[in-house]
């Protein structure tokens, strides 16, 4: 079984229009999985993009529910907005897959997960499991979560994939980024690091920039997660933009960062 982390930014313009969505791109990433199934079994995770994270900032979704009531409902109201942003970019990406062949169903994060402190501590992986089990493609997606401690948070994709690679020990997890890898510097500054130890994410992570972006916290999040799927699986970050990179990745020639056991 492979994972595939669709990054927001592979599959809309984080800074154009509020839900922009890149037909073209996803289109293409259907064709390359396409090439490997039914032979592999694939999960997608797919990010919030120009979908999720306008909404979730807006609302503060990550501060919880306050004890003043006016507020609480004000944030619970952008809850469900941006779980319904989110559920308009999953359905783009199903029908991308369907139109190609592929089996994918949607399946909705905040029903099978809930957080404490935007971590998962609980999920219920049977229908995922039983939809991979029957070779269907599950398609998750970072999302509003209920949360134990605040009532209500985010959910990033990335933390999704982390607690799938536990349970499901994958061959193999690959984060689609809108660039070739991970670099030893800031965007910009740094060179592409090919193969990084799992021991190295640590110092690599002092150096990095790791504020602002996001509301899940971008590149310093997925490194911190990639530390820990690296003990159940192979992890690869590589230009989900550029044709030909996943397909390299899912066969284990390709061009951009692996993390080394
Ligand atoms: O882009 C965030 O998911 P991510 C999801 O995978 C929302 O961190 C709703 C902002």
């Amino acid at each position: 079984m492979i994972i595939v982390k669709v990054g927001g930014s592979v599959f809309s313009d984080k800074k154009g229009k509020p839900e922009n969505f890149r037909r073209d791109v996803v289109a293409r990433i259907a064709r390359e999985i396409s090439e490997f199934y039914p032979e592999k079994n694939f999960i997608i995770v797919h990010g919030g993009g120009s979908f999720g994270h306008p909404y979730a900032r807006r609302y503060s979704i990550r501060d919880g529910i306050p004890d003043d009531w006016k507020t609480a409902r004000f944030r619970m109201v952008g809850f469900s907005e941006t779980h319904q942003a989110m559920l308009r970019a999953n359905s783009a990406f199903i029908r991308e897959f369907l139109q190609r062949g592929l089996p994918a169903f949607s399946v909705s994060t905040s029903s099978v997960f809930m957080t404490e402190n935007g971590d998962v501590a609980y999920g219920d992986l049977e229908i995922i499991k039983r939809l991979v089990e029957l070779r269907f493609i599950p398609v998750l997606f970072g999302d509003v979560s209920l949360d134990l401690a605040k009532g209500i948070d985010i959910l990033s994709g990335d933390q999704i994939i982390t607690y799938l690679a536990k349970m499901l020990e994958p061959e193999k997890v690959i984060f689609l980024m809108d660039v070739d890898g991970v670099y030893d510097g800031d965007p910009g500054e740094g060179n592409l690091i090919q193969a990084l130890g799992r021991d190295e994410i640590e110092s690599l992570l002092s150096k990095l920039t790791c504020s602002g972006g996001d509301v899940t916290g971008g590149i310093c999040n997925k490194l911190r997660e990639a530390k820990k799927i690296a003990k159940h699986s192979e992890v690869w970050f590589v230009n989900g933009l550029v044709p030909g990179r996943l397909s390299g990745a899912i066969r284990g020639d390709g061009f951009g960062t692996r993390i080394v056991p």
